[in-house]
């Protein structure tokens, strides 16, 4: 286990509750129309994931992920304001408004978006992953995978190809144990999703706590220095998803009342974080405080950003859109 000092954990502990707080306020915002689109996805539940496995990496490593994208943003290091801009389509938003939640994207911070379509993705780090090595630099890929995309064919092409190609790639499979309302028993043969490593010849560097930010930060610190020099690494976090696969969905919520208890109140990152931070400082209780309302406040700032920020024009709209 690495040996942490405390600003790292404060940091990640700043981190994850900015990305609750801002999920937070975007379900209310989505209810009040002012963030639009079929569908808002959270990261609430899932944020040592994310925390952990990019404060692995450096600036010029790379980032990808699917739908369920700003919490990736802002653990990345995106500003809220263009991320909450980008939320509600505004011309300030990372994408000038045109990608919205499902497809966030920061050029300047090597995060590569944000897809809709399950898996698409995937091509997409093996690309990246081959640029990396064709360019003969020693930078790597994170790519976040959801359960629900590992019985797709961008799976099985992608992860093979990167393992033919021996390529930078971190694969972390996020297993919430669900893809919309399927239970992964109902979806997968196989329910330990990092032993399909074994079918590409990849490293399988197995089932990680992915509520324990320490734990992410540890398997993920490996599997990133291996995938720099030598090939592939397939990751598997366990999370849990606390809301609605979209915020319109509430029945799963419901259904699963007592298994969602479970772990809002015993395996909840941010708590576990706290727990280990105030059982091995003492009288941290102000800081800690501090910190959450210096969140509070810059999410709210991000929306009042957001919210006074022009639309795109006409030409925006048009502009980067190609044309044969
Ligand atoms: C190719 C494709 N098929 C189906 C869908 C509809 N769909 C959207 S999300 C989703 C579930 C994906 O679940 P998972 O990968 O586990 O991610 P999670 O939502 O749990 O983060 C499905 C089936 C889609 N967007 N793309």
């Amino acid at each position: 286990m690495a040996t942490l000092k405390k600003e790292t954990l404060l940091e990640w502990y700043r981190q994850m509750v900015l990305i609750r707080l801002f999920e937070t306020r975007c379900d209310e915002l989505y209810r009040e129309k002012k963030i639009t689109g079929v569908y808002l996805h959270l990261y609430s539940g899932h944020e040592a994931v994310g925390v952990g496995a990019l404060a692995t990496l450096g600036p010029e490593d790379h980032v990808i992920t699917a739908y369920r994208d700003h919490g990736i943003a802002l653990a990345r290091g995106v500003h809220p304001n263009p991320v909450m801009a980008e939320m509600m389509g505004k011309k300030t938003g990372t994408s000038g408004g045109k990608g919205g939640s499902m497809h966030l994207a920061s050029r300047e911070h090597n995060f590569w978006g944000g897809y809709a379509i399950v898996g698409g993705h995937l091509p997409l780090a093996t690309g990246i992953g081959l640029a990396c090595r064709y360019q003969k630099t020693e930078n790597v890929v994170i790519s976040f995978i959801g359960d629900g995309a590992t019985n797709n064919g961008y799976f099985h092409e992608s992860l093979n190809m990167s393992q033919i190609w021996d390529l930078p790639v971190v694969w972390i499979i996020e297993n919430n144990l669900v893809g919309m309302g399927t239970r992964i028993e109902d979806s997968s043969g196989q329910v330990e999703l990092h032993k399909r490593a074994i079918g590409y010849g990849m490293k399988d560097a197995g089932r990680v706590d992915g509520q324990d930010v320490l734990a992410v930060y540890d398997t993920v610190s490996e599997a990133v220095a291996y995938a720099r020099k030598t090939g592939p690494v397939l990751i598997e976090a366990m999370t849990y998803r606390y809301k609605g696969h979209g915020v319109s969905d509430k029945s799963y919520d419901k259904r699963l009342a007592d298994e969602l208890k479970q772990w809002t109140e015993n395996r909840d990152p941010i708590n576990l974080l706290k727990k280990h931070l105030t059982s091995k400082y003492k009288n941290l209780d102000a800081e800690l405080l501090a910190i959450e309302a210096r969140c509070a406040t810059e999410v709210e700032e991000s929306v009042q950003f957001a919210l006074s920020s022009p639309a795109p024009t006409y030409e925006d709209l048009i502009n980067n859109v190609y044309v044969k």
